[in-house]
């Protein structure tokens, strides 16, 4: 390993010892971009590689709110500005238990490089709050996400940085941001939030574009195998706003999407999922994916009890992680090629371990990276901002084109990157050179900042 990535690697690991999930995501990337590191000795001199893993803000803060019972509830908020080398700040907000300081640096950290990738003039950042919105009543949310502005106000704005949507966090809470925001500036700045309904400045195709966007770019691996979705066994861990979207486009493209889950357990139809009503469990009762059983007693419903999400034990063809990260174990990834699969496609952030990523590459899966295979999402962000600027919007069609454009963009600037520096059909190597490459060129061109 070159040496000076190993130094920076030492010194952050004795730096960030508590916070393994960006650890994680930065030796991951600073591992596969070594022959590129080699080719510019300028580098080090103008230490890219400590400034490209270092957020350049972190804001934490104190989130007060007051429960239906009248009790005080006291949640950490944070914001990671990570890169505005390319564009504001730009990336979602996560409202879930585990969310702390390390989960919240390797999300942004990752983000500045999928964003690059966009090809669209967006920074990265990412926030949220250790908040359960699980069991909250309607005024609850809306409580915690005004206080929540209340702090992160001052910290945010359309050219400055852009929150969105992530787990935990949808139209709904998105709304009760963007009323608060618009009431303390007392102005309407319509870009300054991503995920809005259409009913006030919201983009056509954002709550389906992670999830198509991660369809398209499995297409497009598929077709260098000469293989394609029609007649494919399809199984999708999540339930939420990517796993479904996922389901449908795949759907529409013939696959057999037989398997969802959640946090609890996973369904088994082998007659195909029924969409709809996972929409309607999901989307309307923000009910339990257990609940399919009620109206398809005949589906099979297998409850986690292990790190090893049961899903990854059904036979599939390609398997496309949409839930958190680290949730396809080793173990898990072993199950999936003794069964055969062809392609893994990660619509969740950093759902494969290194080691069943790494399992994977070695036994010739194909292999979408989530920078490049999620990126859909946030591209349709930058989308939504554009049309908030010219105040003038695109209709679906015209949005989902663009996406699935964007998206093969990617894709071959994912499969071009690979072959260049000689490990071709590496596309989690190729998305890492490609979106390093064009950061670091950002960061030679703007000096010491
Ligand atoms: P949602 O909140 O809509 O759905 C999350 C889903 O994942 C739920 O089914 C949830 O189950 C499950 N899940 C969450 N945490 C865990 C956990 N610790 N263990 C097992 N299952 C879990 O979120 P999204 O669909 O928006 O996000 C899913 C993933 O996609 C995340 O990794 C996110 O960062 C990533 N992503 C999202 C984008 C977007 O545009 N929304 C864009 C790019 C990436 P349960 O209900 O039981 O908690
Ligand atoms: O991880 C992600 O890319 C997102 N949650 C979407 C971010 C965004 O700004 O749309």
């Amino acid at each position: 390993m070159n040496e000076y990535i190993t130094r920076v690697l030492n010194q952050l690991e004795k730096k960030y010892a508590c916070e393994p999930e960006y650890l994680q995501a930065v030796r991951e990337v600073l591992c596969s971009v070594e022959h590129l590191v080699e080719q510019h000795p300028e580098y080090e001199k103008l230490a890219i590689l400590e400034r490209m893993v270092e957020p350049e803000r972190i804001i934490s803060f104190r989130v007060p709110w007051v429960n239906d019972n009248g009790e005080v509830i006291v949640n950490r908020g944070f914001r990671v500005q990570f890169s505005s080398l390319i564009g504001p700040y730009k990336g979602g907000l996560r409202f879930h238990p585990t969310v702390n300081q390390s989960i919240m640096k390797f999300l942004g950290f990752e983000q500045i490089f999928k964003n690059a990738l966009t090809g669209l003039p967006i920074g990265g950042g990412k926030g949220g709050s250790d908040f359960d919105p699980k069991g909250k009543s309607d005024s609850e949310i809306m409580r915690f996400c005004q206080s929540f502005m209340t702090e992160l106000y001052r910290h945010i704005g359309h050219d400055v940085d852009v929150p969105a949507g992530d787990i935990g966090v949808g139209g709904r809470e998105i709304g009760y941001l963007f009323g608060q925001y618009k009431r303390i500036r007392d102005a309407y700045e319509g870009g300054v939030l991503t995920g809005k309904s259409i009913c006030y400045g919201g983009s056509l195709g954002r709550t389906e574009a992670t999830g198509f966007g991660l369809v398209f770019f499995t297409r497009e691996m598929l077709k260098t195998k000469g293989e394609s979705f029609t007649g494919k066994t399809v199984t999708i861990s999540g339930s939420g706003n990517v796993a479904i979207y996922a389901c449908q486009k795949a759907q529409e493209y013939g696959a057999n999407v037989v398997a969802m889950s959640d946090s609890n357990g996973c369904i088994y139809d082998k007659n195909g999922i029924d969409l709809s009503l996972v929409k309607q469990i999901k989307e309307v009762e923000r009910g339990r994916i257990k609940d399919y059983l009620k109206k398809h007693p005949d589906a099979e419903y297998t409850e986690r009890t292990s790190e090893d999400s049961p899903i990854w034990n059904i036979k599939t063809d390609i398997a496309l992680p949409c839930a958190t990260q680290n949730e396809l174990t080793l173990n898990s990834a072993k199950k999936l090629v003794e069964n055969g699969v062809l392609a893994v496609a990660e619509g969740a952030n950093m759902p494969c371990t290194q080691e069943a990523t790494d399992f994977f590459l070695e036994k010739g899966v194909l292999v979408g990276p989530a920078k490049a295979a999620n990126a859909g999402g946030v591209a349709t962000s930058a989308i939504e901002m554009s049309q908030n600027s010219m105040r003038y919007y695109y209709t679906f069609d015209e949005v989902i084109e663009k996406l699935d454009c964007i998206m093969v963009n990617i894709f071959n600037a994912c499969k071009c990157n690979a072959e260049k520096y000689g490990c071709a059909g590496n596309y989690v190597a190729g998305a890492n050179l490609a979106a390093f490459d064009k950061l670091a060129e950002a960061m030679k061109c703007q000096g010491i900042v």
